[in-house]
């Protein structure tokens, strides 16, 4: 009836104080003046820039809870089915300008702050990055959650509320990575809301029992407390506001009582610390599976959780568990959330009695599962002693339902042991281990890859067997998207209003039908447009300039190409292929005549990247770009034709100031390595090129904005693995193969940029088995280098390809992507918070 919603007392009185917060200028400042003397607790006279942002970013909260409330109100009103996308990572970023922008209060605020004395440019930069996420994955789930508020989807996430984000990255002089921790929330978090009365008890070890046939029971152990932190995700252009919940770890109990007790005071502490010890911290390794023991508790603490508050929900319908899968759709980005499908198994079978076909019918209807990678290392797989330990009743569920599916498969393949080995949920060895994929794949309605390539990887590769037995329209694709109001209105203002001035539409409307972008095809001709156009990218290369130089006292000089490769380190997307190709640059220039080299294009190259702490190799590809930069920058020669940079402790907000100044950017990962990728969508939003390889979302990129406006280069996936075999089988000398690789190595080896030898072992991975593929691409890729010099010469061209690029990149709005997961799996549809009466 929706009668049992309503306030109790006078409606009117409540309604009076229902209307929200005024978002006029003088209303505006009132409200930050209010809370620099409430909530902060401040004076008015020592406000420095931090307590500026922390007024305005809780003025600009209090309009985000009036249309959180609202929305999930809404919500629980109307009743829709809801989905939910469970991710270890959001890799948020800075939430202030994003939620002003969303908001529709950017300019409200500006004059507002103005008024207070303080610069709205100075308060937005005092904001710490929420990094709660190591790359591409979380970040793909924070651009998910913009677009899910933005299109009025019931969309909710759940993840961790790790203490620690991820390592902030320091290079010592030497040129070598140093990690340290990243308190981000040490001065307070204004954007999330403590639900200390949301709480659930998540259990450890212990012992279970088998009942009968498929129930049991799991007692005694460890229990640990969930706390629910809201934060709110505003939509933009619209009221709609998702949640995003985020667990922290607490002890059930202050201190174990009984140990207090007994004198025994270090026990009790102990465990009340390796309770919190769960959320305290984001795992710094991209691309690997690790299998210790932290990682797993972290997994199943945030899966338990997150099922319990999912079922409590959908039990106050008040409607059978047989309709879970009409309400709740369960997105599981990659395998990280694995375990929720034993859970809700373990759930439904011994806590509410069902029968193991109605438990598993449920189970198999509710959750979809995303693969984000075919890399072997990071298939996660855990070894059976450890979720027997940590896990007894889990286990036994594996098992159970790994029993049923091999029945299965033994019925349609009758005698291919092969076969059954393949597909196994659990794979043979000292010790055996779950194969957390094969579990993702056979719990879920719809299995799905992040880009075309990748997705036909998946299907033929990894679990080609899956699709033999369960056939292919279960297997799908999603192409990744990202979400054009942070990266390209919020990162480059200027861009967006010519955007909007020339489309003669008003922003909200391209910014939310990104294919409108095409419009701007037909001003490519038009010499005054791309005039402008250009010197918006020209002041964009002059902001990043500027940043280099507060931050590390370069100067960098602004009238060359733009050449930028900003992403995790990792040997597959061969970030060494590139230095390799600047030593490259640098020796032919160093060999060339003072005449001669006057004919070079000037280039700028910026790396940025963390490397995961235990990498060895990626941390020497690091020092190698860094003590080129050293040796190359301080070369009088060359100083005006080359210069590089490493830029630490790469973030999203340090993205939002490269990606705007770039005019080409690499994206030059082995074929078939990179799933999809989503920087590369982030450049050519704003008009950058893309300098790739044929992998990932390039391709979708490539087909979208014509291949004369993208450079490609390098071997094809289906010959990868040819490649790998004659390297392994019949290696041919790399001074006969590539010679112009050859004379670059030897320099390195040689001691040009640092102490003889030191890069002997990175250098070792490309002349042994080569297993990524540089010395195939070397060439191809040197040649494709040239061609962007060349294309770069003829500046007008030069601006009509980066019109067209933009042009062209409506496709990869994550509106896009999170409405295709809407309609083609969850079948959840927009609840849109209407205007109240
Ligand atoms: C990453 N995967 C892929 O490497 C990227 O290509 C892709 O763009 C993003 O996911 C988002 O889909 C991972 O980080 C992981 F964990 F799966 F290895």
């Amino acid at each position: 009836t929706g009668k049992e919603h309503w306030p109790r007392g006078e409606e009117e009185v409540w309604q009076a104080g229902l209307r929200g917060v005024d978002q006029d200028v003088p209303s505006i400042t009132k409200s930050i003046v209010n809370h620099v003397q409430t909530s902060l607790a401040r004076q008015a006279y020592n406000l420095d820039d931090l307590g500026a942002y922390q007024a305005a970013a809780l003025s600009v909260r209090d309009n985000l809870l009036v249309n959180w409330n609202e929305t999930q109100l809404n919500y629980t009103r109307k009743n829709p089915k809801r989905a939910y996308y469970l991710s270890l990572e959001f890799l948020m970023g800075r939430t202030l300008d994003n939620a002003l922008l969303n908001l529709g209060l950017k300019e409200q605020y500006r004059d507002g702050i103005k008024k207070l004395g303080f610069s709205v440019e100075d308060i937005l930069d005092k904001e710490r990055d929420a990094a709660l996420g190591n790359g591409g994955l979380g970040r793909l789930a924070a651009c998910y959650l913009d677009s899910g508020s933005s299109t009025e989807l019931p969309l909710w996430g759940y993840g961790l509320r790790y203490k620690y984000g991820i390592f902030q990255q320091l290079i010592s002089p030497e040129g070598n990575q140093l990690e340290a921790p990243d308190p981000w929330l040490d001065n307070q978090n204004p954007w999330e809301l403590p639900r200390l009365d949301v709480t659930y008890e998540v259990r450890f070890y212990g012992h279970a029992e088998r009942l009968s046939d498929s129930r049991g029971v799991w007692q005694g152990g460890q229990e640990v407390l969930a706390v629910a932190y809201d934060v709110m995700i505003p939509g933009y252009g619209t009221k709609n506001t998702n949640n995003l919940r985020l667990w922290e770890s607490k002890p059930k109990r202050g201190f174990d009582l009984n140990s207090f007790n007994a004198g025994n005071y270090e026990a009790a502490v102990a465990s009340s610390n390796s309770a919190d010890a769960i959320t305290s911290v984001l795992y710094p390794n991209d691309h690997t599976s690790f299998g210790k023991e932290l990682r797993l508790k972290q997994q199943y603490f945030w899966t338990a959780a997150s099922l319990a508050d999912i079922i409590r929900r959908f039990k106050q319908q008040g409607k059978p568990l047989k309709e879970l899968p009409d309400f709740v759709a369960i997105q599981l980005n990659d395998t990280h959330p694995t375990l929720a499908i034993p859970e809700l198994m373990r759930i439904l079978l011994d806590e509410e009695d069902l029968n193991w076909e109605q438990a598993w019918s449920i189970v198999t209807n509710v959750f979809f599962y995303t693969n984000h990678t075919v890399l072997p290392e990071a298939l996660e797989k855990w070894p059976v002693p450890l979720i027997e330990h940590v896990l007894p009743r889990h286990l036994q569920i594996i098992y159970d339902i790994n029993l049923f599916f091999l029945q299965a498969v033994e019925r349609k393949f009758p005698g291919d042991r092969d076969r059954l080995a393949r597909m196994s949920l659990i794979e043979e060895g000292q010790p055996k281990q779950v194969r957390m994929a094969h579990l993702a794949a056979i719990g879920s309605r719809k299995v799905n890859g992040v880009a075309e390539l990748h997705s036909d990887l998946v299907r033929t590769t990894i679990l080609k067997d899956f699709v033999e037995f369960e056939g292919s329209s279960k297997y799908s694709n999603v192409t990744n998207g990202i979400t054009p109001r942070r990266w390209l209105d919020q990162c480059n203002p200027e861009l967006s209003d010519l955007i909007t001035k020339t489309l003669k539409l008003d922003k909200v409307v391209w910014l939310k039908d990104l294919t409108k972008l095409d419009g701007l095809l037909e001003f490519t001709e038009d010499a005054a447009f791309r005039k402008e156009w250009a010197a918006i990218k020209q002041r964009n290369k002059e902001r990043l300039a500027n940043y280099v130089q507060t931050t590390l006292g370069l100067t960098v000089r602004t009238d060359a190409m733009f050449d930028v490769q900003i992403k995790r380190l990792h040997e597959y997307k061969r970030q060494t292929l590139n230095i390799l190709g600047v030593i490259h640059r640098y020796l032919t220039l160093k060999g060339q005549s003072p005449e001669e080299r006057k004919k070079a294009n000037p280039r700028v190259v910026f790396f940025a990247g963390k490397a995961a702490p235990a990498y060895y190799i990626a941390k020497l590809t690091i020092r190698l770009i860094v003590n080129v930069a050293r040796v190359i920058n301080a070369d009088p020669d060359t100083k005006d034709y080359l210069q590089l940079y490493f830029l630490p402790d790469y973030s999203v907000s340090l993205a939002e100031v490269l990606i705007p100044a770039s005019d080409i950017s690499q994206h030059i990962s082995t074929a078939g390595t990179e799933a999809s990728g989503t920087s590369n969508m982030k450049f050519c939003l704003n008009g950058g090129l893309l300098l790739g390889t044929v992998d990932g979302a390039n391709i979708e990129i490539a087909e979208e904005v014509g291949e004369s406006n993208v450079f490609f280069f390098g071997h094809l996936t289906p010959a990868v693995e040819d490649l790998r075999y004659q390297h392994l089988y019949h290696p041919v000398p790399l001074e006969e193969k590539c010679p112009t690789l050859h004379r670059v190595l030897e320099q390195v080896s040689a001691g040009l940029f640092d102490d003889a030898d030191i890069y002997e072992p990175l250098l070792n991975t490309i002349r042994q088995n080569d297993y990524y593929l540089l010395t195939d691409d070397f060439d191809s890729y040197i040649a494709a280098l040239a061609m962007v010099d060349e294309a770069y010469a003829d500046k007008e061209e030069w601006t009509k390809k980066s019109i067209r690029t933009t042009a062209k990149m409506g496709k990869f709005s994550s509106d896009r992507a999170i409405l295709d997961y809407a309609e083609s799996f969850w079948n959840i549809e927009p609840i849109p918070v209407t205007a109240k009466k």
